[in-house]
């Protein structure tokens, strides 16, 4: 039995006889997602060999895209297909220059830290001579370009927060925008041991912490936590926090003295909630806006008007139409109350989002994969990139600065899934035919691989050794390899290897070390790290054949921002005044309708406020039982549910498990409705994560990006904004479900 790991737990392989048989969750990892691992590694889904699309083999990159997703896939010599590789990025670069390769690869890969296969294709392409990368992430976007100005840098989403055992020591009260979705708890980007999180807010509840959660969905509330729920409008929680700020403004109970200490910028922003612009930004104002009954703003205003309070926002919310503006607000309030960087007050972002976040964690331990300088240096915003594909030239705003997008004639992706992840897909598959030529490396054939002229097939973490782990965990793990790789099938860094034997740059790819140097090379930076730190970190042989190591927890529980807190003069904020920036110049000073200068009410583009009558929401959260579109192939029956509130579904003639298909003017999906009465009217919830199965009447297997937008939260973040999108339901009626 061995210990191993991906992005949805640890667990214990079993082999027998060199096949996988068994895997065994470890440290309340999911069972169901961890059992699936020998379905699929053995999956008929597996890629077992390289193979070309016919008209790329017989025409090459000449003959156009038109046949991609659609052409026979013919398997071909390990040879032939990196001859051909090799031969299609050397004349890119060659009569295009390196912008034409589009090589940003989004994706989360899997875990284990060397063989994380968008820091090899990146590594691999920035050796060869440079590509167009992409900046920023699906997850959190828009926080992710926002906070920086209002708090100096992103840290408060993207790896610090205060931990669940402070908030259930010292919080009175924990107000969650979004909700706390223990469905999401089951995945740590890297993997994690410790699934601590329906534990930690137990022991809140019984410590008698009182927890509001404001979101359309009631599933958002974990089970045994006694919340008070307010359902609003997706889109409106901005209107909210905004009403709330402005109530601690005229109730007095706003703290001027921290205003005044520890932030910049709160006058504008106060004239604003006043009315400023005409509309004063009253609870009556926001309780119209989401469309909630005013009692229930009241009752959460008097939750946080004494007391100490956590506000948490799930990273949900800022993946909307000025997905910028619940984060920014949401700080601003947190301000009004006084309680940032104290134990259990304050405001963190993504309790509900993600296993780990204000988990117990140490940084540093966990050894990462470097990446080599790309000559190319001017990435494209990770959500424009079908849009950038689609029309070369194409001006971006973005931060600030402008970018334009280059004319892309290869792509190369490896550790991602386009065809998941990316918005309005019946457009993506338009622009995906422009480019000359796309690789695809990939386990499985995901309708990304199937959309290749070349598919390399790559080993799983199983496959091969590595080392996992991530700092929202107490652990790093050994990956050793479990079973031999299945079919063909290498490992990424050995097919990069061989690609850049070919070009020329082996040594520059791989630095002349093998599988086992890199990871001997990556440990010796925790054991330096080990070093200055006091921690006692074993030599790597006996790291390797141990199992799990435990890291050391800091000695000091993580309260976000208390340094700042405790001396702002000592430990300044990276932004332009040192200080939490409730107002920016910097932002003002761009000049952006859709992100002026302090957090704002904006109306969304799509959203319930502004429907026809028998338009409805629809979320497209994170799937239960999948991570993104990983484990689709051995999940359950296509195609995916939609939850709708009964009322809303006999209102349309429809029952629970009828077949439906949901449609807007960007396209249509069939889905199998499941009636939730937990649901808030007027929204219908259907988890992204299906492979995208397209035909005439529409997708299939119930992909909810045919549906979404390729449209940005703003032109400061460029961020993914796929939870802002209208749609209609009809009974499915040419074709009937089993
Ligand atoms: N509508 C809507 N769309 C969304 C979201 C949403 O909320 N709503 N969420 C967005 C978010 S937050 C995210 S993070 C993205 C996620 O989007 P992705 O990260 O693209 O989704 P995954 O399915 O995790 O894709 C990872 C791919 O890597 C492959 N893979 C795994 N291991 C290896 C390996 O060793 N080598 C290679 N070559 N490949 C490997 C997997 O098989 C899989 O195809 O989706 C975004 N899209
Ligand atoms: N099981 C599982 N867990 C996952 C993932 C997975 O694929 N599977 N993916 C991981 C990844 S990559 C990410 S980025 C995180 C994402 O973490 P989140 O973005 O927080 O997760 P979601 O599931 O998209 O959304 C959480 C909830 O927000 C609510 N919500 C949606 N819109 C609104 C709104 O406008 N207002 C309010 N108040 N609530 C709203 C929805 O009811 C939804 O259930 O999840 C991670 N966790
Ligand atoms: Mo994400």
């Amino acid at each position: 039995m061995v210990v191993s790991l991906c992005h949805w737990g640890a667990f214990e392989a079993v082999v027998e006889n060199g096949r996988l048989v068994a895997a065994h969750p470890l440290g309340g990892a999911n069972p169901q997602m961890i059992g699936k691992w020998p379905d699929l590694v053995y999956s008929d889904s597996r890629i077992t060999q390289p193979h070309v699309r016919r008209g790329f083999l017989e025409k090459g990159h000449g003959a156009g895209g038109a046949g991609r997703g659609t052409d026979e896939m013919v398997p071909v010599a390990w040879d032939t297909a990196l001859d051909l590789a090799a031969a299609e990025l050397a004349r890119v670069h060659r009569e295009h220059g390196a912008q034409a390769v589009f090589g940003g690869s989004y994706g989360w890969s899997s875990a284990g830290r060397f063989h994380h296969a968008r820091t090899q294709v990146r590594r691999f392409l920035a050796a060869a001579g440079g590509f167009t990368d992409v900046s920023g992430n699906y997850s959190w976007g828009a926080a992710q370009f926002i906070l920086p100005h209002v708090l100096g840098d992103d840290s408060a989403v993207s790896s610090a927060a205060t931990d669940w055992a402070t908030v259930a020591d010292h919080a009175d009260t924990v107000v969650a925008f979004g909700g706390l979705n223990p469905k999401n708890w089951r995945v740590t980007s890297g993997g994690a041991v410790a699934h601590h999180l329906p534990e930690a807010v137990r022991r809140a509840a019984d410590n008698g912490v009182s927890f509001t959660v404001v979101s359309p969905l009631a599933q958002d509330v974990p089970p045994g936590l006694n919340a008070a729920l307010v359902q609003p409008r997706p889109g409106s929680d901005t209107a909210i926090i905004l009403a709330l700020c402005h109530k601690a403004v005229i109730t007095g109970r706003a703290d001027r003295a921290f205003l005044n200490r520890f932030t910049v910028g709160a006058e504008p922003f106060i004239a604003y909630l006043r009315g400023d612009d005409g509309t004063e930004k009253t609870l009556e104002w926001a309780a119209g806006l989401a469309d909630v009954p005013l009692t229930q703003l009241e009752a959460l205003w008097n939750r946080i008007a004494t007391g100490r309070v956590m506000l948490t926002a799930s990273w949900s919310l800022q993946r909307a139409d000025h997905g910028e503006q619940p984060y920014w607000a949401l700080v601003a309030l947190a301000a009004m109350l006084g309680q940032i960087g104290l134990p259990g007050g304050g405001f963190c972002f993504g309790y509900g989002s993600m296993n780990g976040v204000g988990a117990a964690g140490r940084r540093g331990f966990v050894p990462a994969m470097e990446g080599l300088p790309n000559p190319v240096g001017t990435p494209i915003p990770v959500a424009c990139f079908p849009e950038a594909l689609a029309n070369p030239g194409r001006r971006f705003a973005f931060n600030g600065t402008t970018v334009i997008a280059p004319d892309i004639r290869l792509i190369w992706w490896a550790g991602g899934n386009p065809f998941h992840h990316a918005q309005d897909l019946n457009a993506l598959e338009k622009a995906w035919q422009r480019p000359e030529t796309v690789i695809v490396h990939d386990p499985w054939w995901t309708p990304t691989a199937q959309r290749a002229d070349i598919v390399f097939p790559s080993t799983t973490t199983l496959e091969r050794n590595d080392i996992g782990g991530t700092s929202r965990d107490l652990f790093v793990i050994p990956m050793p390899r479990v079973i031999a790789p299945v079919g063909q099938a290498r490992d990424d860094f050995a097919t990069f290897g061989a690609l850049a034997d070919r070009l020329g740059c082996r040594a520059a790819f791989d630095d002349g070390r093998d599988e086992m140097d890199w990871l001997r090379h990556m440990w010796a930076r925790s054991q330096a790290r080990g070093i200055t730190e006091g921690v006692q970190v074993a030599e790597f042989d006996e790291f390797f054949a141990n199992g799990p190591w435990p890291v050391p927890p800091e000695a000091r529980p993580e309260v976000l921002l208390q340094d700042f807190r405790d001396d702002p003069l000592a430990h300044p904020l990276a932004t332009p005044s040192g200080r939490i920036e409730i107002s920016s110049q910097t932002i003002a000073g761009f000049g952006l309708a859709d992100c002026p200068g302090h957090p704002a009410w904006l109306e969304p583009v799509e959203w319930l406020g502004a429907a026809a009558a028998d338009d409805l929401h629809l979320v497209t959260n994170q799937p239960a039982r999948q991570l993104h579109s990983q484990l689709w192939q051995v999940g359950d029956q296509a195609p995916q549910p939609v939850h709708m509130n009964p009322e809303d579904a006999a209102a349309r003639g429809l029952r629970d498990g009828d077949g439906v298909r949901l449609f807007n003017h960007r396209g249509a999906c069939f889905a199998r409705l499941v009636a939730d009465a937990g649901l808030r009217r007027g929204v219908v919830v259907m988890a992204t994560g299906a492979w995208f199965a397209p035909d005439k009447a529409g997708e299939r297997n119930g992909n909810p990006n045919v549906l979404t937008a390729w449209r940005q939260t703003s032109s400061l973040a460029q961020a993914c904004a796929a939870l802002s999108t209208l749609v209609k339901i009809e009974k499915e009626t040419e074709w009937t479900l089993d």
